[in-house]
């Protein structure tokens, strides 16, 4: 048995995700013709309460598109420590965009808009800032959920400085599912937002980048910038439709999933800390994550050391019932 947790952007495409895959009516997609990418655009555009929404291969590519449309260069970013798009984004908003980040102080994923609000840039000496950025639910600190009223403060602060705000919302939908809100409840605070169909939600390939008509008409120009002009990608919309449609309501096993394992961990000597185990990623402290990570895999279990003493697992709608006793069995 293979029990793969490294992310849960490893799901392979359901039968039924292929079986679409198959059918699907398409077109050139550069010139907007491809008529499954603008269903899939427009159900999400809806599902996020948007206007329009845009295709994309990866959350890297919707998070600086995002970030290149909102910004001009020598701006700064202002985001939660650890997040993904400056840490796992290999400096691109500083090569494609010219800005660079500015993190703040982020507890369990958590900014204080106070903290927010004292970075914003704004004397003669100092780079201005162009943009808050929040990801949410937060990976590096262990799939955390940013609470609603800490969005509603980060938003206040948004609004009277007149700063666009964005969500790196890679597991938006996993956030929704934890407050037990629609999700519509969350992306209100934001003038974009960025969905990775491809982590739990299960599809193949893809995210999507949603906002006003006018922010997603400018972003388009850059996607062809960077290479996301895909052609004929209804063939990855079709599959990306049923992860969007069906793929939220299986997010609650996930998290109960995480917990009986997060659980085990701690009952076999693992550092975990419960308070962070809030969706489907868990993070635990060993002495050597590289070693522990080789050990699990002589055992079927593959697990991802993002840090040299913390070991990443997360849980997906492809770990069935059976692979999580193995796993709980061989810890
Ligand atoms: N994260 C990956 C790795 O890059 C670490 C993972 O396995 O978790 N935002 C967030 C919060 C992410 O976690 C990721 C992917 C992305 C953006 C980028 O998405 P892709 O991989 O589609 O470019």
């Amino acid at each position: 048995m293979l029990v793969d947790l490294r992310s849960d952007t490893v799901t392979r495409p359901t039968p039924e995700m292929l079986q679409a895959m198959l059918e699907a009516p398409v077109g050139d997609d550069v010139y907007g013709e491809d008529p499954t990418v603008n269903l899939l655009q427009e159900e999400a555009a809806r599902l996020l309460g948007f206007e329009a929404a845009l295709f994309m291969p990866s959350g890297t590519m919707t998070n600086q598109v995002a970030i290149a449309t909102h910004t001009k260069r020598g701006q700064e970013v202002i985001t939660q420590q650890g997040a993904h798009i400056y840490e796992y984004e290999l400096g691109m908003m500083a090569t494609f965009s010219g800005v660079v980040p500015r993190f703040v102080a982020a507890p369990l994923g958590i900014p204080d808009p106070a903290d927010i609000r004292k970075a914003i840039g704004r004397s003669i000496h100092k780079s201005p800032t162009g943009l808050i950025s929040l990801e949410n639910t937060h990976n590096v600190a262990g799939g955390t959920v940013v609470p609603l009223d800490v969005l509603k403060g980060v938003r206040e602060v948004s609004l009277s400085e007149g700063l666009p705000m964005h969500v790196d919302g890679a597991r938006l939908m996993n956030a929704a599912v934890a407050l037990g809100v629609d999700v519509k409840e969350i992306t209100q605070h934001f003038d974009s937002v960025s969905l990775c169909l491809s982590k739990g939600l299960g599809a193949p390939v893809g995210s999507v980048l949603a906002g006003s008509r006018a922010f997603i008409k400018e972003a388009h120009r850059y996607r062809k910038m960077m290479g996301g002009g895909m052609r004929q990608a209804g063939i990855l919309a079709a599959a990306a439709r049923l992860a969007l449609s069906q793929g939220p309501a299986r997010l609650a096993e996930d998290h109960r999933k995480t917990r009986v394992l997060a659980e085990a961990l701690v009952a076999a000597g693992y550092g975990v800390n419960m308070e962070a185990v809030q969706t489907n990623i868990i993070y635990a402290q060993v002495p050597d994550a590289f070693q522990k990570v080789e050990e699990l895999k002589s055992k079927g279990i593959l697990a991802n050391a993002l840090y040299a003493d913390s070991l990443r697992v997360v849980l997906h709608h492809q770990i069935t019932q059976e692979m999580l006793d193995h796993t709980i069995a061989n810890l």
